[in-house]
């Protein structure tokens, strides 16, 4: 077995700099252990984990009965790859589809390539069931969206961090304003237009909510023009906003949907794309793939994670989690300056700090709920995103809140 060093924080802090691609800035904090709601760094300090590997553990650190998954499956079948059958794959299958209320599941493995696989989709039943005119099919997206790093997904991009010098760009993409029902209407008028992709919740550009009744007079919209309404739930489904899919609060099901990150628990890459025959059908044998997608571990570890979700009730968790988090933030806020306000859905969940975008107060706080025990990470300067495992109760949930405002009258 291949031996680690034990390092030092600094020591390791180091290695990452000297020898990896610098394209993230993370936090200052080595974690060598994590369990639940809790991770621990090499020094041996443990922390309060408020960001959930961007809400891919919502089942907590290490779940044992996902990692126990993983370790019986790994002894027995990892890959076959989709030139052969395995008999995990029709078994999660099954589950999947039953469980989400699809006729069909195609699974690959980043929450990317499940963005990738849900646009190709798209396309393909534009020109196959629609009837536009081949290469003319367009595809709409909510400005300030985030689905990846792909050079599809840049190129759907309206932040410049994420597409400058990646041109040129994937034609067929159009930008409409989020949380504007006129703004879509308008663009739906266009009868090339195939489908809508959005996010229920935009997680990247600051936990916006969108208001109430927008996603399903969007959904109502893309019906009435013959439009697939595409939900990115990678980041806010498997119970993150207190149920199963974000678009369950609202009362539809969109016609195609993704789903990634906790879809495994965080153990590793599993995602995957829902949606019912005429969609899924559309896509004939050798037309789109991947080697890993739907590998017999995957479909083990994904099966459990999905059941820890279930038997541990952690939608009904997070919904009640996520109301005493935000009432208790907002009973700050009316005593403090340096909130502006608390927003989200379940246990995903922002601060704005009053400062401006440009300020490094956000990036301070962050480093001072470090120093006190709790790991958050800032989005867009002036914005803290809080998103804890959903495995944690109220008593951890008050302990947090009370280390975040203990750590906000610092700077006051
Ligand atoms: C990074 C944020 C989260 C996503 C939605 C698809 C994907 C993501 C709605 C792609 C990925 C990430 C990736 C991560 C940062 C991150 C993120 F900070 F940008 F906003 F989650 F909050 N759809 N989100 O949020 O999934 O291919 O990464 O598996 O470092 O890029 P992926």
């Amino acid at each position: 077995m291949a031996v680690l060093e034990q390092l030092t924080s600094q020591q390791a802090i180091e290695l990452e700099d000297k020898y990896g691609a610098h394209n993230y800035h993370p936090l200052p904090v080595v974690l060598s252990r994590g369990e639940g709601v809790y991770v621990w760094d090499v020094e041996g300090k443990k922390y309060y984990d408020f960001l959930s590997a961007y809400s891919a553990v919502n089942q907590g650190h290490c779940h044992p009965k996902i990692v126990g998954a993983l370790k019986e499956q790994a002894d027995i079948l990892t890959l076959t790859s989709r030139a052969f059958h395995n008999d995990v794959l029709g078994q999660y299958e099954k589950y999947a589809t039953e469980l989400f209320g699809f006729d069909k599941i195609l699974p690959m493995n980043t929450g990317v390539e499940g963005g990738e696989t849900a646009l190709k989709l798209c396309r393909k039943w534009a020109y196959l069931v629609k009837g536009i005119e081949q290469n003319k099919a367009k595809i709409l997206f909510a400005k300030n969206n985030f689905w990846g790093r792909t050079l599809a997904a840049v190129s759907s991009s309206t932040d410049p961090s994420a597409y400058s010098d990646y041109g040129p760009y994937l034609p067929g993409f159009e930008i409409v304003d989020y949380n504007n029902l006129e703004a879509l209407e308008k663009a739906l008028e266009d009868p090339n237009v195939a489908g809508f992709m959005v996010e229920p919740i935009q997680g990247e550009a600051g936990v916006m909510v969108p208001d109430d009744g927008y996603l399903k007079a969007a959904y109502d919209l893309c019906k009435s023009k013959n439009v697939l309404f595409i939900a990115d739930e990678v980041q806010t489904g498997i119970a993150r906003t207190g149920k199963m899919t974000c678009c369950e609060h609202h009362g539809f099901r969109p016609d195609i949907l993704i789903l990634g990150k906790a879809l495994s628990g965080g153990v590793f890459p599993v995602s995957a794309v829902l949606a019912d025959d005429e969609v899924m059908m559309t896509i004939k044998p050798g037309e789109h793939g991947s080697t890993f997608g739907g590998n017999p571990l995957a479909c083990r570890v994904a099966i459990a994670a999905l059941e820890v979700v279930k038997e541990e009730n952690l939608a009904e968790n997070a919904e009640r989690l996520g109301h005493i988090f935000r009432a208790e933030i907002n009973s700050y806020i009316e005593t403090s300056n340096i909130v502006r306000l608390v927003r989200g859905k379940g246990l995903l969940n922002a601060i704005v700090i009053n400062d401006k975008e440009e300020s490094d107060t956000a990036w301070n706080i962050c480093m001072a709920l470090r120093d006190n025990g709790l790991l958050a990470k800032p989005t867009h300067g002036n914005i803290i995103r809080f998103a804890p495992p959903l495995v944690m109760n109220e008593e951890q949930l008050l302990e947090c809140v009370s280390i975040i405002t203990k750590t906000l009258k610092q700077f006051e």
